[in-house]
């Protein structure tokens, strides 16, 4: 993949995650996986939580994954994989290894996996200095179990435990901010990405994999199921989001050095990104639209930020 210019050779790129599985028609997941198994030409161990990816990509006997992949629960791929690097150290440094060529290590999560319930298990491989890179396949719900809100889910998006109705414009609070979490672990390298910028993206991600030590990607994952559009609008539904700087793209060096990736040339309104998805369909009544007018302030502050932090370098 290091070699790779442009979509047409990147197509032909797929040796390491077949293209059977079960992941909804327009789901993003599989876009993203593939990207980050091509990133890079290591050979790669993998492991996956619980969640859409893990249950659509291994249905026993059969699996999507030409690489070693476990599965483990939905809160510990990142020890899993922590785990299997330790081992491999310690093979090394007993001389009992099969053969010299260097392997990287890469767990994925969702974001409930993420953000929530598998945290702990993530910031104590971050804080130990593990060899890995943990990409969180950020659709904003738990997809798996029929669309709870996490801790990524944005203000006023309505999910199952969050619904929007006559007494409520959906969830209350505001998505955390992973990113500058993980960065603060003094991380050599977190980064944002989105599929429909894929160079940006893949370059991103073979800087993780290929950098020493504990790194972080977390990647925008469209879902039309929950997210409720259709399913061949997932990389129209990306650029909105990029574009509107709803998610922007950017990347932090050694837990400080912030660079912005993408700047659009013209930036769209909030309100843009929100009218696609009809989990955002009550914020536009009368009632509600307060919330937009306040999600459009709170990106402007943060986008405002990130070039402060930027120009900064600190
Ligand atoms: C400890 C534990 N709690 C809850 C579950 C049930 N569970 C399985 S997958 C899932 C949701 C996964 O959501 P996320 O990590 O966001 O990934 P997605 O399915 O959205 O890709 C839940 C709650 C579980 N398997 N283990
Ligand atoms: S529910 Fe969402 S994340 Fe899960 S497979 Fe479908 S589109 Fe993908």
């Amino acid at each position: 993949m290091s070699d790779i210019k442009n979509l047409k050779q990147y197509s032909k790129a797929s040796e390491r995650f077949e293209g059977a599985n079960l992941l909804c028609p327009g789901c993003a997941h599989g876009i993203i996986v593939r990207e980050v198994l091509n990133a890079t030409n290591y050979p790669l161990l993998v492991a996956a939580s619980t969640g859409c990816l893990e249950v659509s990509t291994a249905v026993y006997p059969y699996t999507s994954w030409d690489v070693p992949w476990i599965h483990i629960g939905f809160e510990n791929s990142s020890t899993a994989i922590a785990g299997a690097e330790a081992m491999y150290k310690a093979l090394k440094r007993k001389g009992r290894l099969y053969n010299d060529k260097e392997p990287k290590f890469v767990a994925f999560g969702g974001d409930g996996s993420t953000y929530d319930i598998g945290f702990q298990f993530i910031s104590g491989c971050f804080e130990r200095g593990h060899d890995f890179t943990y990409v969180c396949l950020d659709n904003e719900v738990y997809a798996n179990t029929g669309g709870q809100r996490s801790g990524s889910t944005p203000i006023g998006a309505s999910t199952t435990t969050t619904p929007a109705g006559r007494i409520s414009y959906g969830k209350k609070d505001k998505k955390k901010d992973l990113l500058f979490i993980m960065a603060a672990h003094g991380s050599p390298y977190v980064a944002q990405v989105a599929p429909n910028k894929w160079k940006d993206m893949s370059k991103k991600i073979k800087t993780a994999i290929e950098t020493e030590g504990p790194t972080f990607i977390n990647a925008m994952s469209a879902c039309t199921t929950e997210w409720r559009f259709p399913a061949n609008q997932t990389i129209e539904m990306s650029d909105l989001a990029v574009d509107s700087l709803v998610f922007p793209l950017y990347e932090i060096i050694n837990g400080r050095e912030l660079r912005i990736t993408y700047r659009p040339k013209n930036v769209i309104p909030v309100r843009d990104y929100l009218g696609a998805q009809a989990r955002f369909k009550h914020l536009f009544k009368k009632e509600n639209e307060h919330i937009i007018e306040q999600w459009q302030k709170n990106v402007d502050e943060y986008w405002e930020y990130l070039q402060r932090r930027e120009e900064a370098k600190v």
